[in-house]
């Protein structure tokens, strides 16, 4: 079987994709014999035609599963799942080879064609494919079986605590209970796009990466270094062309330096009139028998950055943006095309610049917005509340940090790996553990700086050695001094300044906020109304006002741009509602007095 690539299916001149999206066949299987799909063989026949068929039900793909139906236990459920489908192969695709896309699927997958076993998975948030060319039937009809987990475990990333139950007087035998400690609907599903799509046989791209290693300080020419990579021997041809379609460099090596002369370069979301230009490289491969053609889009921007300042293009970057989760009512963590539109509209709405992927790297189709849009993304990865830093988990760790770069390298959007969110990083391992990831991380990518998101008090913190950028996150007038206004702004100050002390690096305010009902109000305020929620943000923006003057703040995100699902938990009231929009995407008072500050920081544009 031939390598997977790490580039998106899409169509050219000689590739084809077909969706597999739409309703699958679903069955949840019971937690108290969780090997009866295998013993059985499920994947052999139908799941209609299962022992089981009766129970089989509908099931959107891409959508978690969990709040689909009218069950508890389908919404609360922890194991294995199972999902099929029926497909046909177009007759034209005879000659090619075919691999099967997953976008995502959360957390470990087993996927089988007609009963044969294809490829095994694990992760939550990246793609996997595989090439099952040998295992398709040409001109009847095909089933893809895909058996899935929602597990977490100590080594997964993020992790889990499960336990069964057994002479327990209180729960009944054989019990399954999953905890987690991170704060979001650990939903579980086929949660983004499943596609075919064909590469002819003897020659194939694997793979494209494209870094701008130079842009002149008059902006006037710009080196882009590519490289192409091939499934087998042949030759390359490489044409860059601008938005309308013009060559402005061509190649015909595999890899090399592309130098433009008056680049449009991609600047961020209303730093320049020009946001978000893209270029296409075309990429052509051929050998004695057979060319492939792929087009990947791709900016121009260089970024740099010190002890003191990030930057784009050499311009000074502040982040005005949000923390988000990819969650909605019905779908879950399910990639919702119009979702992203609207979201992405709402943003630009805000006058935001820029989001982190907290806490999981999104859909791919999420990128590709920010790419058009001019937004900044820091690029997170699964690693949520880490603990324990065992080799297993860190070998997860470094796995996880190559995929997500494998995938997500040629984002100009993408300016920052994030190796985590807020790990229990207080303990002496903690500092040779995140060495040992943002050494691994640089050493696949130099041209973009790390981050890590740390809570600890800064005295206990071991985290900041090791990154470019520090992400903290502060709840002034939320979890610590609640309800008490006037201590938010210096509170803050304080501390961010003890951070920049001891650690001497640019950082970002990754997190601050309140929970607020959207229609509570109360004057004087209280917590959890609308006027608290604002006036503990202007509190906040006292002090971020002072700190980017004194130079050792460059960035502001507020947590969270929408209100998202959580475990059930007496701390949370239908969710966390710290969103500046609601779950369904309306405006709280908050929206308004957040895009009335961002705007008022672009510059006029
Ligand atoms: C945090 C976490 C985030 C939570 C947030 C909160 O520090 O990073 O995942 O949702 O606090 O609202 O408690």
């Amino acid at each position: 079987l031939c390598q997977a690539s790490n580039l998106y299916p899409k169509d050219s001149s000689v590739r084809q994709t077909k969706s597999l999206d739409g309703i699958w066949n679903f069955l949840s299987q019971s937690s108290l014999d969780p090997e009866e799909g295998f013993r059985n063989k499920w994947f052999e026949s139908p799941l209609l035609q299962s022992s089981e068929g009766e129970r089989v039900m509908d099931m959107p793909v891409p959508s978690s599963f969990n709040d689909i139906t009218t069950l508890e236990s389908l919404r609360d459920f922890v194991g294995w799942v199972w999902y099929d489908r029926e497909f046909y192969i177009p007759s034209h695709w005879n000659d090619a080879r075919v691999f099967l896309h997953f976008g995502s699927a959360h957390y470990t997958s087993k996927v089988w064609i007609n009963g044969h076993w294809s490829r095994n998975h694990s992760g939550g948030h990246l793609p996997f494919e595989s090439d099952i060319t040998q295992l398709l039937h040409r001109g009847r009809s095909n089933r893809v079986t895909v058996a899935l987990n929602n597990t977490l475990g100590a080594e997964t990333i993020p992790q889990g605590k499960w336990k069964w139950f057994h002479d327990d007087p209180i729960y009944p035998a054989g019990y399954f209970e999953m905890q987690y400690s991170f704060d979001f609907f650990n939903y579980g599903g086929i949660h983004r796009p499943v596609t075919l799509y064909t590469v002819p046989k003897s020659i194939h791209i694997q793979d494209i990466k494209v870094v701008t290693t130079f842009v002149a300080k008059d902006f006037l020419r710009a080196n882009i270094t590519y490289e192409v990579i091939l499934s087998s021997e042949g030759s390359c041809s490489v044409d860059l062309l601008d938005k309308h379609g013009n060559q402005v460099a061509c190649s015909t090596n595999c890899s090399g330096i592309l130098s433009v002369v008056q680049p449009h370069l991609w600047w961020p979301y209303l730093m320049s009139e020009e946001y978000g230009y893209l270029y296409t490289l075309k990429v052509s491969a051929r050998d004695s028998q057979t060319r492939d053609e792929y087009l990947q889009s791709t900016g121009i921007r260089f970024l740099s950055w010190d002890n003191t300042t990030f930057k784009i293009n050499h311009t000074p970057f502040y982040f005005r943006g949000f923390g988000r989760h990819e969650d909605s009512n019905f779908r879950g963590k399910g990639l919702d095309l119009p979702l992203a539109t609207k979201d992405y509209n709402l943003i630009r709405w805000t006058g935001a610049n820029s989001y982190r992927t907290s806490h999981y790297p999104y859909a791919e189709e999420l990128m590709d917005f920010a790419d058009r849009n001019g937004i900044v993304i820091i690029d997170e990865c699964p690693g949520v509340n880490l603990e324990g830093f065992k080799p297993v988990l860190l070998e997860n760790h470094l796995r996880v940090m190559e995929s997500l770069i494998a995938r997500d390298k040629n984002h100009p959007s993408v300016v920052m790996w994030s190796l985590g969110n807020e790990p229990r990083s207080n303990v002496p391992e903690a500092k040779g553990y995140f060495q040992t990831v943002a050494d691994h991380v640089r050493s696949l990518d130099t041209s973009r700086p790390t981050i890590l998101v740390m809570s600890y008090p800064v005295e206990d913190e071991q985290g900041g050695y090791a990154v470019d950028i520090l992400g903290l996150n502060r709840y002034y007038g939320w979890y610590s001094q609640t309800g008490q206004l006037k201590l938010i702004a210096n509170g803050t100050m304080n501390e961010i300044r003890k951070w920049n002390k001891k650690f001497g690096k640019p950082l970002i305010l990754t997190e601050y906020g309140g929970d607020t009902i959207s229609g509570f109000h109360e004057v004087p305020s209280t917590i959890f109304t609308e006027e608290y929620q604002v006036e503990l943000m202007k509190e906040n923006f006292l002090a971020f006002d002072r700190l980017r003057d004194e130079g050792i703040l460059i960035g502001e995100m507020i947590w969270n741009y929408a209100d998202f699902m959580t475990k059930q938990d007496y701390v949370r009231a239908w969710g966390n509602r710290k969103g500046i929009f609601t779950r369904d995407r309306h405006p709280k008072m908050s929206a308004h007095v957040l895009r009335e500050r961002y705007w008022n920081m672009t510059d006029g544009l």
